[in-house]
């Protein structure tokens, strides 16, 4: 079966340039702040860090798809990009991963940005895998329940849909048609796991078909692609036509997370082929064929973004980190007087 066959996209909506231009510094800005956790990291600052390096341009385009107004969204670790086009500020994110007083998502208490985010409407997501899958099918129920046209989003990693939380979400999603939208951002590992110990079809998109619902299979390092197929994915939601799969094919272009060492499990070879597809790069390229950008223009966009996390680093930097006495808030509820 093709998972490109059930290809919903009937859309003819397309992203303007003037708009293209606003995702690309979107990506520009989530790939420095992406490059400074981690060597906030290598100077002991910051605990762990899992990178969107290679993943920006399938986040933004998503969201991009989506109403961020009403639509809902259920994340995972690794998406940088995804929580900038929602609205999170680089000192936001900083402060989770500096473990600073005024984390919004966890006020320090959890691996960074884990947590719920409020302000720009992020619910709470546990670091264990796929938890998320049916959390989001509870939120597009209660939507359809309610008779609100809000679209839910949730995405999650190839590793993550060898879960049964993954299954057991489709299905229930598939019997329902909620107004879900399962995005997988394949990065074709799962730590030092390839895909091919992870699955025996020939895509995740393909199980969709299993669950009575399109299954696409798309480009993940194309902006224009995943924008059009999510928002077809979108459109058929809100008209009540129930879930869509979306597998975008993206690169992992750093290890797992800053604790990792990819060069012990991928061959130098692979490490130089993803190279080619940097998100960040391609869409240069295309601008740049299109003449919305030149080199002085993307330089200029380079720069402002290096001075805007600079300004944030040195920010968040000297806030406070939670009072040692705040240690049990939030944490353990107060029984007895115990805590
Ligand atoms: C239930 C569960 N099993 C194992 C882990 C350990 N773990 C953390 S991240 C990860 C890999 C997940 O890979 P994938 O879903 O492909 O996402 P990616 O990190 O590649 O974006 C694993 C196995 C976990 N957090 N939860």
């Amino acid at each position: 079966m093709s998972a490109t066959a059930n290809n919903p996209s009937n859309t003819t909506e397309q992203l303007s340039g003037a708009r293209l231009l606003e995702l690309y510094q979107t990506m520009v800005l989530s790939r420095y702040l992406d490059e400074r956790v981690w060597l906030l990291n290598r100077q002991g600052k910051a605990a762990i860090a899992a990178s969107a390096q290679g993943h920006e341009a399938t986040q933004v385009a998503c969201v991009e798809a989506t109403d961020p107004s009403k639509d809902h969204y259920l994340i995972y670790y690794r998406q940088f990009a995804a929580m900038m086009a929602l609205g999170t500020t680089p000192e936001e994110m900083l402060r989770g991963f500096l473990a600073k007083e005024d984390d919004p998502m966890s006020a320090a208490r959890q691996f960074p940005l884990h947590g719920a985010h409020p302000r720009v409407d992020l619910f709470n997501f546990s670091n264990v895998i796929a938890t998320q899958l049916p959390q989001a099918a509870g939120v597009a129920l209660a939507d359809k329940l309610k008779g609100s046209d809000a679209v839910t989003v949730v995405f999650f990693g190839d590793g993550a849909s060898s879960q049964g939380d993954t299954h057991e979400a489709m299905n229930f999603a598939g019997v329902h048609k909620l107004p879900l939208i399962f995005f997988c951002e394949n990065n074709r590992y799962a730590i030092s796991v390839p895909i091919e110990k992870q699955m025996r079809v020939e895509s995740v998109a393909s199980r969709a078909v299993g669950y009575g619902f399109p299954g696409v299979l798309v480009d993940g390092t194309d902006v224009v692609a995943v924008h059009e197929v999510t928002k077809a994915a979108v459109d058929r939601a809100r008209a009540g036509e129930g879930p869509t799969l979306i597998e975008a094919s993206v690169e992992r272009l750093l290890p797992h997370t800053t604790d990792d060492d990819h060069t012990r499990y991928r061959s130098a070879e692979d490490i130089a082929h993803m190279a080619e597809r940097d998100p960040v790069k391609i869409l240069s390229a295309l601008l740049k064929r299109r003449d919305l950008l030149n080199d002085d223009s993307d330089a200029e966009i380079h720069a402002a973004s290096k001075k805007r996390v600079n300004v944030a680093t040195d920010t968040v930097d000297a806030e406070p980190y939670p009072s040692v006495d705040t240690m049990f808030d939030h944490v353990v509820d107060s029984v007895g007087g115990n805590f």
